[in-house]
């Protein structure tokens, strides 16, 4: 059976909430990753993912690590009908996956850490700030694409979404303030308001 390595309040809780919507049946390993007892830094954990970080999966023996790859994979072997048929269906699903990996989640991620995360004592407000003016910039790169679709996808919403979605559902989890982008509000409300991602939410809320 597929094993997921990783504390839902992490990046373990996208491929958590991949296993939901694929209707994946799996075993869940909570490895934590606390300032100071962290499992993943435990030699039996760096053995299966040497860069000491959560997820991981163990698909039959089958070990990967980096939450991207994990979720496109397991959508693909496991024929879930969120991922694309057509060669234009999955060119469109890496766009988005790339560019929220690429140029939404690090100013996302500084600015969460930096903001809320960090004791306040190691927050850098300056970073913050820098961070905040990038990922607004590229948030309105979603706004406007979906000025014009629906979905990230195709005609429905797909594994283009679920990739967008699993990244920025920490705005919706620090309740960031997205009114000045109502289509990708609304369209985050409505992702996380799916039963799949209700389950998974169940499991870090
Ligand atoms: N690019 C990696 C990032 C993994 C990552 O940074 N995971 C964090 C949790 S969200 C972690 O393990 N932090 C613990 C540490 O760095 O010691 C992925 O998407 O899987």
């Amino acid at each position: 059976m597929l094993k997921i390595y990783g504390q839902p309040r992490s990046r373990a809780f996208r491929v958590l909430w991949l296993a939901k919507e694929a209707g994946i049946p799996y075993e869940h390993i909570p490895v934590s990753i606390t300032a100071d007892k962290p499992e993943c830094k435990e030699p039996w954990y760096v053995e299966l993912n040497p860069n000491a970080r959560v997820p991981t999966i163990d698909d039959d023996g089958f070990i990967l690590w980096e939450s991207a790859a994990i979720n496109l994979y397991l959508a693909e072997k496991y024929k879930s009908s969120l991922f694309p048929t057509t060669a234009h269906g999955r060119g469109r699903m890496l766009q988005w996956a790339f560019y929220i990996a690429n140029d939404v989640e690090p100013p996302m991620i500084a600015l969460f850490q930096n903001r809320v995360l960090f004791p306040p004592e190691k927050r850098n407000a300056a970073l913050a700030d820098a961070s905040e003016v990038q990922m607004v910039a590229r948030l309105g790169t979603l706004e406007h694409h979906l000025a014009k679709n629906k979905y990230f996808g195709g005609d429905k919403w797909d594994m283009a979404d679920f990739m967008v979605a699993s990244v920025v559902y920490t705005l919706a989890a620090i309740k960031y303030d997205l009114s000045r982008w109502p289509k990708f509000q609304a369209w985050l409300t409505a992702s996380i308001e799916r039963p799949a991602a209700k389950e998974a939410r169940k499991l870090r809320e």
